[in-house]
């Protein structure tokens, strides 16, 4: 098991960052992973968003004081696909 932690440091400290690896049902086009791209960004907390068309596969890095895969997870649903 590859275990591993990541911190963004602030000035007032450091903030643990959670990266998770969501298979994405429903993205056909570049269209797509644009819009399921701009919907992880748009959750607050979301540092980083990585779409892959080829895997459907987001790669998606957060502040885990700050939202979860349930609320990230959710965004998707919003914008049309569907997380497994
Ligand atoms: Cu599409």
């Amino acid at each position: 098991m590859n275990i591993r932690i990541k911190l963004r440091i602030h000035q007032w400290g450091v903030e643990f960052l959670a990266q998770e690896t969501l298979k994405i049902e429903g993205m056909e086009c570049d269209h797509c992973i644009l819009r399921v791209g701009r919907a992880i960004a748009s959750v607050k907390g979301v540092t980083v968003v990585d779409v892959n068309l080829e895997t459907k596969e987001a790669v998606v890095e957060f502040e885990e004081t700050r939202t979860d895969l349930k609320i990230i997870k959710a965004a998707v649903r919003e914008a049309g696909y569907e997380p497994l």
